[in-house]
């Protein structure tokens, strides 16, 4: 069975979505550990009650950057995971913490990349009066929301739309196109070559593949 770590800053609901699809076979794989910089996480809980080792790493005991994430890398290299998860997770990664999982690294970044990389996403798409929104799945790489995305899911905006509202339309949608994606990788349908996303051997498209 493949092994995935899990790493949050907040609510967790991707985090459960995953944990949902391991349990009921959607996922082939083992949440082996959940790793949080945020210790009121309330992902930490999901965790817990999973039956998951859960760990929370916060950047206040850490003198830089680079300290906390070799901590970080060391915390998670233990697990020997194939595949690590970000999901919701709010910091930045340095470039050697994202080589050392190059190609095994994923994210959900809640708009249309390349669209608005960074954070508010959401309240820079209504902002700009935008008609659609939506949320991408990705492989890590050093440019920050800036590898190669691997499946992107849409909503329509309404000009009666809050931005807590399109969060949770968003939510809805990540909650199933990434167990998807996960699986993709877990069964060796998706890879990462020359900075591509390859899905059965063909290389995916700027927008990644189409699927419903
Ligand atoms: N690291 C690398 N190298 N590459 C990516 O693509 C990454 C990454 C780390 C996190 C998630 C990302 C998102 O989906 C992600 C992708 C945090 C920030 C940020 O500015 C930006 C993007 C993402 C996550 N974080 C601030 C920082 O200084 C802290 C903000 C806060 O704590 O509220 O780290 O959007
Ligand atoms: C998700 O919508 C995810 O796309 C976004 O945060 C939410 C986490 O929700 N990620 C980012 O903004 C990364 N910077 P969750 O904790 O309920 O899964």
């Amino acid at each position: 069975m493949k092994k995935i770590v899990v790493l949050i800053s907040g609510s967790g609901s991707n985090l459960q979505s995953l944990i949902d699809g391991c349990h009921n076979g959607t996922i082939n794989a083992d949440i082996v550990a959940v790793v949080s910089n945020q210790s009121d996480a309330y992902g930490i809980i999901r965790a817990q009650e999973a039956g998951i080792p859960a760990l929370c790493l916060n950047a206040k005991n850490y003198l830089s950057r680079d300290e906390y994430d070799a901590a970080l890398l060391e915390t998670i290299a233990q697990y020997q995971p194939d595949l690590v998860v970000l999901a919701g997770f709010m910091r930045i990664l340095s470039s050697n913490f994202v080589k050392n999982f190059s190609g095994k690294m994923l994210n959900i970044h809640p708009s249309l990349l390349p669209k608005y990389p960074g954070l508010h996403t959401h309240r820079k798409a209504l902002e700009n009066g935008d008609k659609e929104h939506g949320t991408s799945v990705h492989f890590v790489t050093e440019e920050l929301d800036g590898g190669p995305v691997i499946l992107q899911a849409k909503i329509p905006l309404f000009t009666d739309d809050t931005e807590n509202g399109v969060i949770e339309r968003i939510k809805t949608k990540e909650h199933h196109i990434y167990p998807m994606v996960v699986q993709w990788f877990v069964n060796d349908r998706l890879t990462m070559i020359d900075g591509k996303a390859v899905l059965d051997g063909n290389p995916l498209p700027a927008q990644g593949a189409a699927v419903e």
